[in-house]
């Protein structure tokens, strides 16, 4: 159970201090109070003042982390955006021996005397940081990337690998709380002008049995307003009375168009699919064909967890499925489609909740393996040259339990970029913390993060979500 500290929201919000006027604003003001591990991001170990010396020369190294006093820092800032890095066990400062501005130069432990060899530059790298320091510009570094205990650190020109980036992560986090309170899943979260919007599951129900949608509106992707119900299969939809279950939605023309699975709660129980419009994001909703989009036994699986995407053309494509996954471009009214387009792609351990993004020019197809129901419930992805594919072999898991955080069932998720960045977020559900299960779930938010190679890199999965942005 760890609080891990981003610097994202805290260099946003310097940006926003510098836009609307003068100010002194820095990211150094924004750094986490208190001690704070230094976690290597390539080999998960501690920056550690070997042995816990007290003495002037100590070496600094990477170790298992174990919460010892001579694995907390204090970062307190000097000015000008620069921290010392200060041990909790010597009171002595992380210092660049010698002065010296060449690659390879050790790190120690040195009485704090204000050089700037002991004065750092904390910089963002994606959730993570670079630490820099003041008198040569090169980063904190572990030698040779290696991931063995006892390995130096070192100074070296900053290249971004993951040998120089660290977490920065202040111990217990003090209790769990969800994006949104209450009972979701399958959290479908989309940005339509300037606000962002989830549709989830309404969870809570045996048998997955719960009627009605809601929608739920943020600027900052922490505090959300809930629109109500926007839907009730029982009262509005005449082939559905049960099952409303992991809608997508997607805007054209200044239309809302909002796809839904429903089935009956008694006789044929089959789920199928269909889609409800409305002049407004959170509805109300209006069954737009009096029938089911796809019906049971139309294409194999089961006829539910639509997903929208959207290409830079302004197509839409539907993507659906249990069991198997099918793709097909929607027609511009967006309630049909060409049957004879409609592809298959099952992955190994495909099962549900596909959703697609596109960045730089590659598509990402992600999924849900196992069943909501485990604990072992996770998120993988394939890539693609278009919005059908041809799709990758699996590329690995994403998204997946924490048991040393007690989150299981991770998974059903749907990604959102911030207009303009690179900046993106994933909503996904995992059990309710205590004592959730696959019918009792909660909904996240936590950071999403490509690598250099466009590759994603697995989700932290946190207790709490993120910062505002
Ligand atoms: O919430 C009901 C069902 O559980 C969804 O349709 C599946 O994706 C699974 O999360």
């Amino acid at each position: 159970m760890r609080r891990l500290f981003s610097l994202v929201p805290a260099l946003m919000l310097a940006t926003a201090l510098m836009l609307v006027g003068p100010s002194s604003a820095t990211a150094d003001q924004h750094l986490p109070e208190g001690p704070t591990d230094l976690v290597a991001a390539h080999s998960g170990k501690c920056v550690d003042v070997l042995s816990a010396s007290t003495e002037n020369g100590a070496e600094i190294v990477q170790w298992d982390c174990h919460g010892g006093s001579n694995q907390q820092w204090d970062l307190r800032e000097v000015g000008d955006g620069y921290v010392e890095i200060v041990s909790q066990s010597s009171g002595k400062c992380l210092d660049v021996e010698g002065q010296s501005t060449d690659n390879n130069a050790a790190i120690l432990q040195w009485d704090c005397w204000g050089g700037a060899n002991q004065q750092w530059e904390v910089r963002d790298a994606g959730g993570e940081v670079e630490i820099v320091a003041r008198h040569s510009g090169k980063c904190l570094d572990v030698v040779s990337a290696s991931t063995e205990n006892g390995a130096r650190l070192q100074q070296y020109d900053c290249f971004g690998a993951a040998n120089q980036r660290w977490g920065l992560d202040q111990g217990p986090d003090p209790e769990a709380e969800p994006t949104l309170p209450g009972l979701y899943a399958d959290p479908n979260i989309v940005r339509f002008g300037d606000t962002y919007y989830l549709y989830p599951t309404t969870d809570g129900f045996d048998g997955w049995s719960g009627t009605q949608y809601r929608a739920f509106s943020s600027t900052d992707l922490v505090n959300w307003t809930d629109h109500g119900v926007i839907l009730d299969v029982a009262a509005d939809v005449s082939w559905a009375d049960n099952s409303a279950w992991a809608p997508g939605i997607e805007e054209k023309n200044g239309r809302y168009y909002f796809y839904f699975s429903g089935g009956r709660a008694s006789g044929d129980t089959s789920k199928h699919l269909g889609v409800a419009v409305s002049d407004s994001p959170t509805g109300p909703f209006t069954d737009a064909l009096g029938h089911p989009l796809v019906s049971a036994g139309d294409y194999a699986g089961q006829a539910i967890d639509p997903a929208l995407f959207t290409d830079s053309g302004g197509q839409s494509y539907l993507y659906w499925g249990q069991g198997a996954s099918h793709q097909v471009p929607l027609n511009d009214d967006m309630t049909s489609f060409d049957a004879s387009q409609v592809r298959t792609y099952n992955p190994p351990d495909y099962n549900e909740g596909a959703f697609v993004i596109e960045r730089d020019g590659t598509y990402y197809f992600m999924w849900s393996e196992d069943d909501t129901r485990s604990e072992d419930y996770r998120v993988n992805y394939a890539t693609g040259s278009s919005p059908l594919g041809p799709w990758s072999d699996p590329a690995g898991v994403i998204l997946a339990k924490d048991l040393s955080q007690g989150i299981k069932g991770t998974g059903h998720h749907s990604v959102v970029r911030v207009p303009g960045t690179d900046e993106w977020y994933i909503a996904y559900h995992r059990f309710a913390i205590p004592d959730g299960d696959g019918t009792h779930r909660e909904v996240m938010i936590d950071r999403l993060h490509f690598e250099a190679d466009g590759s994603i890199r697995p989700v932290v999965p946190t207790l709490n979500g993120i910062d505002p942005i």
